[in-house]
């Protein structure tokens, strides 16, 4: 294949991306509040791994914009057959076809039991598997990036170079200062070698998203003493109501519909285990992926949102046909109407 016909490929699919990118596209659908919708656009993984797999050739495709010859420039593991793949799923018009991809992709999710239908456990199943390799893609190119002396580690000096030994001595622990950073890396670092490797790495990157509970500790202290206005590190139950509480509450809505959510004042009781008054760093633990939600429980928002719009005959399972009649759906994750909206309350958690 010359290498202008690579060239026309890629810019295609670069088109093509780019169409399908949701924030391009503008409609409100009235499903979801906005600020959910938007999260939702930006945290959730794509349905399709395809679309990933042309998303990453494109970016790497920029990255390496300046090398001259474009052969090179496209990822190392891009294969004549890939090239032909990828136009394999064009329509004429150089879109991406999305009713064949739909076709290809429903016996892939419908697995157990593979009965022609796809229930929530099988989409959230395939969704959150799109979530976890994308977390491993983002951890494995900070690994490659970050890794100078190769032993497939990460030291508190490769990752942070521009701390001089003066700045880390002082350990002063502001947020984003040389101390801070060095807590979150000891407590990722769970065999405390002073290394992290590619799993302590994903907790210290993806704290939200670790199965470390110590990591998980360490994220929401430094969110309470962001929040609180006592700086004891503790809610009280107004700290709650007001920084927490209705976070907690809109996406409990969006999950569970027409399910009746707990008060404020019955969520804090039962989530103050030991009685003080006060909610811990741990006692918010289980209400975590609400407050503070990583990949994986946006892969959940994101499997609550396509059976909610596709499932036209609600019987909680979607099959082919539905699926078809929602390609867009699936395909541009939400609509939402812009992207310049400021982080608010739920970020500053
Ligand atoms: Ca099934
Ligand atoms: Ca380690
Ligand atoms: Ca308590
Ligand atoms: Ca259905």
């Amino acid at each position: 294949m010359s290498k202008a016909v690579v060239y026309v490929l890629i810019a295609t699919a670069t088109l093509f991306f780019i169409y399908l990118s949701p924030l391009t596209i503008e409609e409100e659908k009235g499903h979801l509040n906005r600020r959910f919708g938007y999260k939702l656009v930006e945290r959730a993984p794509n349905f399709d791994p395809f679309l990933t797999k042309i998303e990453r050739e494109v970016e790497n495709k920029t990255q390496d914009e300046h090398v001259p010859n474009i052969m090179f420039s496209l990822n190392s593991t891009t294969t004549i057959n890939d090239v032909a793949e990828t136009y394999e799923y064009l329509t004429s018009g150089g879109k991406l076809n999305t009713t064949l991809r739909l076709i290809i992709l429903f016996p892939l999710i419908d697995r157990q039991p593979k009965d022609g239908m796809v229930d929530f456990k099988e989409l959230e199943a395939w969704i959150t598997q799109q979530a976890e390799e994308r977390l491993n893609y983002l951890t494995q190119d900070e690994l490659d990036s970050k890794d100078k002396n190769g032993d497939l580690a990460i030291s508190f000096r490769e990752y942070l170079p521009q701390f001089s030994e003066e700045v880390i001595e002082k350990k002063e622990m502001g947020h984003g200062e040389a101390g801070w950073w060095m807590q979150r890396f000891d407590t990722a670092d769970i065999d405390h070698n002073g290394l992290l490797n590619f799993t302590e790495l994903r907790d210290f990157s993806h704290p939200e998203d670790s199965k470390n509970q110590e990591m998980l500790k360490w994220m929401l202290r430094d969110k309470l003493k962001r929040m609180n206005n006592e700086k004891d590190g503790k809610l009280n139950f107004n700290e709650f109501e007001d920084h927490i509480y209705r976070t907690y509450e809109s996406y409990m809505e969006f999950e569970i519909k027409g399910r009746v959510v707990p008060t404020a004042k019955d969520k804090f009781v039962e989530l103050d285990v030991n009685k003080d008054q006060f909610l811990s760093p741990e006692e918010l633990i289980p209400i975590l992926s609400y407050v503070y939600p990583g990949e994986i429980a946006y892969a959940n928002y994101f499997t609550c949102h396509l059976m909610n719009e596709a499932d036209d005959n609600g019987d909680k399972k979607l099959s082919l046909q539905e699926m078809l009649n929602h390609e867009f759906t699936f395909y541009n994750t939400v609509h939402a109407d812009g992207h310049q909206e400021s982080d608010d309350d739920h970020d500053e958690l």
